[in-house]
């Protein structure tokens, strides 16, 4: 019998689509959606839903006994922006969450695993373009550290206990159903919003600042896809470099304004765009092409004018 899967931080950007996704595949009754605040209440009420503290061992455990979990997908987390302001938090969340994670796997109480890592585990000294699969990182935020630390600890579990544990390197995501929130490059969310219902947006970042961006269904598709891969064909057991799409500030406004004439934009940087100056412009993601066929479909063109029709309806 299909045993069942747990989404902790389901109603977050990633977790609200994943959730959404899962369901849609195997049931409702399957995906067993949870978060320490309840979310909007399409996906609280369209299959079971449990409050949790993620890094409450105890808790997470029961979860798990209680509804016969096999797969987790761990989505929890503290964001590049909000986690240098409150650095201890990030850390005790993005790390008790994760080891919380490995370790009920290597007592094996659940299967596979699958935990996002992302493009913050990069630094200033990693080369910027096309950034390869593996380099220098040294990343320079809270969040990068975090990251790139859980990173090591997935490889660890990996190889010394078995642990099937997969994780990407998100670029940041754009979607329309769920706003992000705390991350530097949410930026690329607020404008469509700004876009439609103001006709203006300052942009925390500057204008030529290019970072790697994907749309939400290609990242939902790779996760899936990762997650469905043949053990042996998962190589990387850190994390995967994905990509989606590269742009600047001034190219996403190009976009939009190709279809809204009058759309302004003005530029007003703060504390992130040293985050988001210490990160790639571009990402190499031929280790997933290789290992597990990865192609994405979204540019900027066909995300522009999902986000504004989806946004604007
Ligand atoms: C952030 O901006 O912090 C995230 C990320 C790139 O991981 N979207």
């Amino acid at each position: 019998m299909q045993k069942n899967i747990l989404i902790i931080g389901a109603c977050g950007q990633i977790g609200t689509e994943l959730t959404y996704t899962l369901r849609a595949i195997h049931g409702n009754d399957k995906i067993i959606a949870s978060d320490i605040r309840e979310g909007n209440s399409e996906l609280v009420q369209s299959g079971p839903f449990e409050l949790l503290d993620a890094t409450d061992l105890n808790a997470v455990e029961e979860l798990v006994a209680y509804h016969e979990i096999d797969e987790v997908y761990l989505m929890a987390a503290m964001l590049s922006a909000t986690a240098e302001k409150f650095p201890m938090r990030a850390w005790n969340l993005n790390m008790n969450s994760l080891f919380n994670i490995l370790n009920l796997a290597k007592e094996k109480k659940i299967s596979k695993i699958f935990w996002p890592s992302s493009i913050a585990v990069f630094g200033p000294k990693t080369p910027q373009q096309l950034t390869p699969q593996n380099t220098i990182m040294q990343p320079t935020t809270v969040y990068g550290i975090s990251k790139l630390s859980g990173e090591g600890w997935c490889e660890y579990y990996f190889n010394k206990f078995g642990v099937d544990v997969r994780s990407l390197r998100y670029p940041g995501l754009i979607s329309w159903k769920t706003q992000p929130g705390g991350g530097t490059t949410d930026y690329a969310v607020e404008i469509y919003h700004k876009a439609i219902n103001e006709g203006h947006y300052t942009c925390f970042l500057e204008s030529n600042t290019e970072l790697p961006m994907m749309f939400m269904d290609d990242a939902i598709r790779a996760t899936l896809e990762l997650m469905n891969a043949d053990s042996k064909k998962v190589k990387q057991r850190t994390s995967y470099n994905l990509s989606g799409m590269s742009f600047t500030p001034a190219e996403i406004a190009k976009s939009i304004q190709a279809k809204i004439a009058d759309f302004k934009i003005s530029y007003k940087p703060d504390f992130r765009q040293e985050i988001a100056d210490s990160w790639p412009s571009s990402i190499d993601d031929t280790s997933a092409q290789k290992d597990w066929g990865w192609k994405s479909k979204f540019d900027l063109a066909k995300t522009t004018e999902i986000m504004l029709q989806k946004i604007g309806s």
